[in-house]
């Protein structure tokens, strides 16, 4: 498989965790965000929503983290990413969705500099965007997980899950754009197991040879 990465974009990190985790090898292609790689015309033909992930597996074009995670789920079903219970499997959707299509999409690139190039926004302005929504959705989080009665060491049950890849997608930008994490202290629990485990811990940023 071919993946279409960048160090520091989760969307692409919750793609390398669920590749490391199934044992599925990729190739992979970076693109520069901050130098604007993702508008190569020839990328844009890939991909036109112009961001990564993309990946490519024989001749399917895939897009959108989420979209990619389930494929790899349904074509490399073990170890899952989702348990069998279909509440279960709800509620670790649902987590990680705060985290996929509420929390992130408010602070990818082109919405920041539209914050500071369009809106005139200061750099003060911006950081309080960010660790406001960051924190709303941590927020959310450290309460279902308390609800949880099978929350523990990971927010599901005894395994990792769609919903542990999502927590792990809110924290890293919290602890980029300098948020409390001692709000959130389950979250936090969960955070520091699964980044012991080494699909997840390879899957970092700091750890991707494009990092800087
Ligand atoms: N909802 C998409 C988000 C994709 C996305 O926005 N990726 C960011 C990096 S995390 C990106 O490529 N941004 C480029 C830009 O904003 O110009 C997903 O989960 O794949």
């Amino acid at each position: 498989m071919k993946l279409y990465t960048y160090y520091r974009s989760q969307a692409a990190f919750r793609v390398r965790i669920a590749l490391n985790l199934k044992g599925i090898a990729r190739e992979d292609t970076y693109l520069h965000l901050e130098k604007g790689d993702q508008f190569d015309p020839a990328y844009k033909a890939l991909n036109p929503q112009m961001v990564v992930p993309t990946l490519v597996d024989g001749g399917a074009t895939l897009f959108q983290s989420l979209a990619i995670l389930e494929y790899l789920d349904e074509t490399h079903p073990e170890p899952p990413l989702l348990p069998r219970e279909p509440a279960a499997r709800a509620w670790c959707r649902g987590f990680a969705l705060i985290n996929i299509a509420d929390s992130h999409p408010l602070i990818v690139p082109r919405i920041r500099h539209y914050l500071l190039d369009e809106m005139q926004w200061s750099q003060e302005q911006l950081m309080a965007w960010i660790r406001r929504w960051i924190g709303a959705g941590l927020e959310a989080m450290e309460a279902l997980l308390a609800a949880h009665e099978q929350s523990g060491r990971f927010c599901h049950g005894g395994a990792p899950t769609l919903a542990d890849i999502g927590l792990v997608t809110q924290v890293t930008p919290a602890r980029l754009f300098g948020g409390d994490l001692s709000l959130y202290p389950r979250v936090m629990r969960v955070y520091d197991t699964v980044m012991t485990i080494p699909a997840f811990a390879d899957a970092a940023p700091a750890r991707q040879p494009d990092a800087e």
